[in-house]
């Protein structure tokens, strides 16, 4: 039998990146977005990665964790699971800003879980030679297709410069910001983030789209913003023009009045994040289409047991994201190659991230046509950039920054803002 790959060391290094000022149904995003990068090491030396968020809370669980986990074999992955459950008790953790749905004991254990079994698996296979794809039974795509994500954005953030981006504030702002996303990245499907303007405007975006781009599917996803009754004017609209509608109303009960009556498939990553929300989705029909998301669906193995409930239950499945570099993106197209449910265009950020800031070294992961090539040397198939992680870090500690918080920025530009859900 083959010698364990013991964890010796781990090493948690949150860091901040620039952000626009990218508006969404709960506020602005603030000028940087945190994330924690996470370095497992094993006794014989081979070190593996793994990303996430870096709220404060969640720093504290995952520091937790990582003493909890040394000394175990990096196959051991439902073991350190449980030791993680252990751990965690009935702590419900959260995640500040409300955009992904309910945080129960059991889904703050996958968020902790995650990065650790994404570093495990990166570890696995560089001692196996083999990318994480094949860990995950095997690629069934050699490239994965990601859609355009458009954001309503101020020009900058208050008393920042202007991003190269503009302005998006109105049915055309969108139209242009998609043009320039779609010529330099070449993405074949888009979605808006809606729940910003009043519904009203956001259909005309999305038909503005359509004029602009007849043919590529489009999404729109306010968040949760809007009643049941706004959800179906709203879905009768755009009959024929949305792929899924993504989380238009709060709540399964909701979502599945919606569902009964809009004439397109509803999606979520709000209302189904973690697997004790499945079944009663499942009997309710209140949703089409799951976004899985590996950072808090309990890392790629969990990812891929989603996979396998929504097509037994014929739903579909999407991905979703939030703000992320470029580990997160290696783990992403690994799991979106070996799921072959995958059928929609997965979410990323990627375009809104400055190219020159990633804690990895650049040159393996690009979009060409929309799509990222999957990785094919050995586990995630990325490496560390140390210096980069450093400067990312010494912007975490001088930013100020420690919880993500749109609602609170927003209130502080304008304090009337009121957060609410629904809003329309
Ligand atoms: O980045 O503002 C954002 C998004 O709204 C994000 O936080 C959501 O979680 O992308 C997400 C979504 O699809 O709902
Ligand atoms: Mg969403």
């Amino acid at each position: 039998m083959s010698e364990a790959l013991r964890i010796s060391r781990v090493d948690i290094t949150p860091v901040a990146f620039k952000d626009p000022a990218l508006l969404n149904a709960v506020g602005v995003h603030e000028p940087y977005a945190l994330r924690a990068v996470i370095e497992v090491t094993t006794d014989q030396g081979i070190a593996g990665l793994g990303e996430t968020y870096a709220d404060e809370g969640h720093l504290r669980r995952l520091r937790s964790a990582a003493d909890a986990l040394t000394g175990m074999d990096v196959h051991a992955l439902g073991a350190m699971r449980r030791r993680i459950a252990e751990l965690t008790g009935d702590d419900r953790g959260g995640d500040g800003h409300g955009l992904t749905g309910m945080i129960t004991t059991s889904s703050t254990v996958d968020r902790v879980f995650s990065p650790f079994e994404v570093a495990c698996l990166d570890i696995q296979g560089r001692a196996a030679g083999r990318p994480v794809s094949d860990l995950l039974g095997g690629a069934v795509r050699d490239e994965v297709p990601f859609s355009a994500y458009l954001f309503y954005k101020w020009a900058a953030h208050p008393g920042h410069e202007p991003d190269e981006w503009g302005p998006a504030l109105d049915p055309y702002g969108i139209v242009a910001q998609a043009r320039r996303m779609v010529e330099r990245f070449g993405f074949g499907a888009i979605k808006l983030k809606g729940g910003v303007m009043p519904p009203e405007q956001e259909v005309e975006a999305v038909l503005e789209l359509r004029r602009a781009f007849p043919g590529i599917p489009l999404r729109l996803d306010p968040n949760a913003a809007w009643t049941v009754e706004t959800s179906l004017k709203v879905a009768r609209r755009l009959e024929g023009v949305l792929e899924y509608l993504e989380d238009p109303t709060p709540g399964q009960e909701g979502m599945a009045r919606v569902a009964r009556e809009a004439p397109m498939p509803l999606a979520t990553n709000m209302c189904v994040v973690a697997f004790d929300e499945l079944p009663s989705a499942v009997r309710d029909d209140a949703v089409g289409v799951v976004l899985s998301d590996h950072h808090y669906w309990g890392g790629l193995h969990r990812s891929k047991l989603l996979a396998g409930i929504c097509a037994t239950f014929g739903m579909g499945l999407s991905m979703h994201s939030n703000s992320h570099l470029g580990i997160s993106l290696a783990a992403m197209t690994h799991l979106a190659a070996a799921t072959e449910n995958l059928t929609y265009a997965c979410d990323t950020h990627w375009p809104w991230k400055d190219p020159a800031e990633d804690v990895i070294v650049p040159g393996v992961l690009g979009f060409r046509a929309g799509a990222v090539a999957v990785p094919r040397s050995p586990g995630l198939g990325v490496e560390l950039d140390r210096d980069a992680l450093a400067r990312l870090h010494e912007q975490y500690l001088r930013c100020g920054l420690r919880n993500r918080d749109d609602t609170g920025y927003m209130r502080r530009l304008d304090p009337s803002y009121e957060k609410k859900s629904p809003r329309w």
